[in-house]
């Protein structure tokens, strides 16, 4: 007998995102915004099936989050902010507080909730993974968003 499998497809048709982006550091935040939305677009997801929602600080992604997980509006959620470590001496506390907020949120209401938040040493660094050199975190977040809802769709 032969082994099932299940893995994601990479077709974001019909897909419901809402995109929560952080306007602490919007410089940075709005190119993973652009990041993450032409990766659904290409994917298949229409611009009609994406709500933008733009909150203070990364610290208020995980508040919205649960708003947009249990509302049933949205089939993923995907969370783009940019914390710079040696801009604040809070980073770490922010860092470590979102992330596992927004599993808990994934977890307790069934949504897929996407981290697409830069935590970076420098601001050169943040620049570096909002849409230059390594890549754009909005995108990969988008990207993650796309596979694990095909994915939980065939579970
Ligand atoms: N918010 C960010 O999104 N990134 C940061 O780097 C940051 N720093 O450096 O402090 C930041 N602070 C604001 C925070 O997210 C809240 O908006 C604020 O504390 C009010 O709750």
């Amino acid at each position: 007998m032969s082994r099932k499998l299940i893995e994601g497809q990479l077709n974001a048709q019909g897909m419901r995102v809402a995109l929560l982006v952080s306007r602490f550091n919007s410089f940075l935040t709005s190119q993973l915004l652009e990041g993450a939305s032409d990766c659904l677009v290409r994917h298949g997801a229409s611009e009609a099936d994406l709500t933008v929602v733009w909150v203070p600080g990364a610290n208020e992604i995980p508040m919205a989050a649960k708003a947009a997980a249990v509302s049933g509006n949205y089939d993923a959620v995907v969370a783009l902010g940019a914390v710079i470590r040696g801009a604040t001496t809070h980073a770490d506390l922010i860092n470590t507080q979102v992330s596992r907020a927004l599993s808990a949120i994934a977890l307790e209401s069934g949504v897929p909730v996407l981290n697409g938040v830069v935590s970076a040493e420098s601001l050169e660094q943040g620049i570096e993974r909002s849409g230059t050199k390594a890549g754009n975190k909005g995108w990969d977040a988008a990207l993650a968003a796309i596979e694990i809802v095909s994915v939980l769709k065939q579970l």
